[in-house]
């Protein structure tokens, strides 16, 4: 550790010293950049307004250790850079108390999840993280290991702690050790998925059936029915990947160096549903929103938000914007994602108590025009096949059931489609967890005689098959959609071509 780096116990003069927290009280699995800019800022704000400092956080990544090697040599804390259109701010956070990688810290997670200090576990481990089959149902073999310790552990008492091999898995079995005290926990899933608290519980649930069938699991599934709740909840803030040239910048403004930096827009809100099976921070003293039914404003913005901004993404990229912000101010685009967002997905919507969606809709274009961000088209574009469905499977469904063909869906289909066809052509794929179909899927299309390049008339043909047997992957599109709107999709083929 160097003198020059940030650390909990030499904080910069001139910048308010982050909490202290008392004890562990939350285990977050996937701490990427999001729950440092969301959740682990409304646990530090909850803990200054309200005194109450048991609310310290252990994170957990589990696909590399780069967080811990980040966070762990400066004590935890790290700066927020907010970047907002006119001004830009930084904060010290200090409630991540540590940051374990379960390839090496198995056990230090499984006994934090057991521990009486602990009381809620949350989730941002990305929508590929749920090890979801296409149909949504937990895809068992990706969680093999984790079931057959946790069998193995159930069964025999084994002592030997296996490195837990997958988020889900980690979960269960953290649940399974905590069942034996019996204390209640509650399961607070931040990801962006539709229903996503029944979405965790009903896969936690396969785990264990799939793990300890029959009576050997009863115990467990007590438990769960007793003392585990898995509220769902709405989460928002446009926080993009950290770059160098942001670290930098705010070496700057601290006079140290922060690896641990992460970047958000100056929006932040956080609508969790109430039911929490024991202790929480008082998050509402931060502005989060605690309510009966979070579906309305999960919709809403899933729908308007994360819809238009999946749509921004793949036909920026392809007109040549690296940035979100470059692909919304194009007068193409911005015409386009306006008719996705307010003649599409609008529509479909019932408005939460409060709020006006045309302004919400407004609101979100305006967000996406911040250029300080510095939000990729290329990192929303990532996973694509997990993310459509949530966005724009119940825009498409909602609006062919009300006699309305979606064209704003129809455009961002073709996107993406197209987008898939030329970063498989080109060699680079995509960064998604299928893409191994959907590159074989653009292999098999292929138009004989290697006529199938971009631009010329034999290009659009070529695009077309692509785009067909794209828009045909299981899991993809609602089970019953029309090939009529795969025909209105194939049809937007020319306008994503620029
Ligand atoms: P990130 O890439 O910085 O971090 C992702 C985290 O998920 C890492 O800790 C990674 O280890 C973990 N992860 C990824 N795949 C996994 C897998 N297969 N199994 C276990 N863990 C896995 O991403 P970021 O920005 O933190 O976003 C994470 C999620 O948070 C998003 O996918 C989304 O659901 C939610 N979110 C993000 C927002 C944003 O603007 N970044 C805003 C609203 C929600
Ligand atoms: C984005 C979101 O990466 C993506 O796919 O659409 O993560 C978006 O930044 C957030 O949901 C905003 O709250």
């Amino acid at each position: 550790m160097t003198e020059d780096r940030l650390h909990r116990d030499r904080i910069p003069v001139g910048i308010d010293a982050p909490v202290m927290p008392t004890a562990v009280g939350i285990v977050h699995l996937g701490i990427g950049a999001f729950h440092r800019a969301h959740q682990a800022v409304y646990t530090e704000r909850a803990a200054i307004a309200t005194g109450d400092t048991r609310w310290g956080i252990l994170g957990v990544t589990q696909r590399s250790a780069t967080v811990r090697d980040q966070l762990r040599p400066q004590g935890g804390v790290y700066a927020v850079l907010t970047a907002g259109e006119q001004e830009s701010s930084v904060e010290l956070i200090g409630s991540v108390v540590d940051v374990a990688y379960p390839a090496e810290e198995t056990a230090r997670v499984l006994d934090t999840i057991a521990a009486p200090s602990t009381h809620v576990v949350t989730l941002t481990i990305t929508e590929k993280g749920y090890a979801r089959r296409p149909d949504g149902s937990l895809d068992t073999e990706a969680v093999a290991a984790d079931l057959a310790a946790l069998a193995a552990v159930t069964e025999a008492g084994e002592d030997a702690v296996r490195p837990a091999a997958s988020a889900i898995g980690l979960l269960v079995r953290g649940l399974a050790q905590r069942a034996a005290s019996g204390a209640p926990i509650t399961v607070l899933t931040c990801d962006n998925m539709v229903d996503n608290g029944r979405v965790l519980e009903r896969l936690v649930r396969e785990a264990v059936d799939a793990a300890l069938p029959g009576s050997e699991g009863d115990g467990l599934r007590a438990y769960l029915d007793a003392s585990v709740t898995f509220p769902c909840s709405m989460v928002d803030r446009i926080v993009p990947a950290t770059t160098p040239e942001q670290r930098d910048q705010v070496e700057q403004t601290l006079g140290v160096r922060d690896e641990g930096l992460v970047v958000g827009e100056p929006f932040a809100q956080w609508v969790i549903e109430d039911r929490f099976a024991g202790p929480r921070p008082a998050w509402e003293a931060a502005g989060a929103t605690l309510t009966k039914d979070v579906a309305p404003f999960e919709q809403a913005k899933l729908r308007l938000l994360n819809g238009t901004h999946s749509l921004v993404a793949y036909s920026g990229w392809l007109a040549g914007h690296s940035t979100i912000a470059g692909g919304v101010t194009d007068p193409v685009i911005a015409q386009r994602a306006r008719q996705y967002l307010f003649e599409d997905a609008l529509p479909t919507l019932t408005p939460p108590d409060g709020l006006d969606l045309q302004q919400y809709g407004e609101q979100i274009l305006a967000r996406f025009a911040n250029p300080h961000t510095g939000h990729t088209t290329a990192q929303v574009a990532m996973d694509g096949t997990q993310k459509i469905p949530f966005r724009w499977g119940g825009v498409l469904a909602d609006s062919l059931a009300a006699g309305r063909e979606p064209r704003g869906v129809a455009f961002g289909l073709a996107a993406w489609a197209e987008f898939v066809r030329r970063r498989t052509h080109s060699g680079e794929g995509v960064d998604d967890p299928r893409a191994a179909e959907l590159e074989a899927l653009v292999e098999a299309a292929e138009v004989p005689g290697g006529m199938d390049g971009l631009g010329d008339v034999a290009g659009l043909a070529g695009a077309e098959e692509d785009l067909r047997a794209l828009l045909a992957l299981p899991g993809l599109l609602p089970e019953d959609t029309p090939d009529t709107f795969v025909d209105a999709v194939a049809a937007e083929i020319g306008a994503v071509e620029r």
